[in-house]
């Protein structure tokens, strides 16, 4: 069993992750059933992440996968381990593997305690590869309940402000905020007006409108405590 992504590392922020498993001849299996626990072993704790369930890949008859959120790198001496638990044919199998999470080049995940005093994570999933034009954008929120727990928020809404700290921090026109999707993560528009360097200010509201992080970007506050930084 190998797990594969699309850039072949594994880092901090949102990754989609791949998987076959095979027989000893090489031949695969695709009647598998599976799920998995990432685990975070810290000097004194241990901790999960946000998580999806595990799904064949579309158009493929072998390939399963999923998504894992790393709110944190490994290190020496704290790691991941991911827990992977199938079965075949009614027979139950277990993998429990160190597995190496390098922190991201760029910020892409947001891991804060709101005006309520809940813990959150919150994760960009796209773009993906940006470009010049006003581009799909997609984000997914959890909250923290307990080391192991990370429900899914709902009807939350987060406001953008992407702006461009190198060019006196000029924003651009016709971005649209995230509201959630069917597929229960945020979706909205980002306006990009040029290539470079771009941080995308975040304010987190509750279903209410009430602001649970961040701030506006403002003459005299040129950017929020939470955000995301694009570069291409
Ligand atoms: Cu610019």
């Amino acid at each position: 069993m190998e797990l594969y992504t699309l850039n072949g590392k594994l880092q901090t922020g949102f990754n989609n992750i791949f998987f076959q498993i095979k027989n000893t001849d090489g031949t695969t299996i695709d009647n598998a059933t599976a799920f998995w626990i990432p685990e975070m072993n810290m000097m004194s704790m241990k901790h999960s992440c946000p998580y999806s369930a595990i799904s064949k890949a579309k158009n493929s008859t072998s390939t399963y996968m999923g998504f894992i959120v790393f709110q944190m790198a490994g290190s020496e001496s704290e790691y991941w381990e991911l827990n992977l638990n199938y079965s075949i044919n009614g027979k139950d199998y277990t993998i429990k593997d160190r597995i190496s999470v390098v922190e991201a080049n760029r910020r892409v995940v947001e891991s804060f305690q709101g005006s309520d005093s809940k813990r959150y994570i919150l994760a960009m999933v796209e773009p993906t590869a940006p470009k010049v034009a006003i581009n799909d954008m997609k984000a997914v929120l959890y909250r923290m309940d307990g080391m192991m727990n990370f429900p899914v928020v709902d009807d939350f809404k987060i406001v953008i402000d992407p702006r461009m700290p190198g060019m006196a921090n000029h924003s651009s026109p016709n971005n649209t905020d995230l509201v959630q999707g069917t597929d229960k993560m945020y979706q909205g528009k980002l306006s990009l007006t040029m290539t470079g360097y771009w941080k995308i200010n975040l304010q987190l509201l509750d279903s209410i409108g009430t602001v649970i992080k961040g701030e506006k970007v403002t003459e005299t506050n040129e950017g929020s405590s939470i955000y995301f930084e694009l570069e291409f």
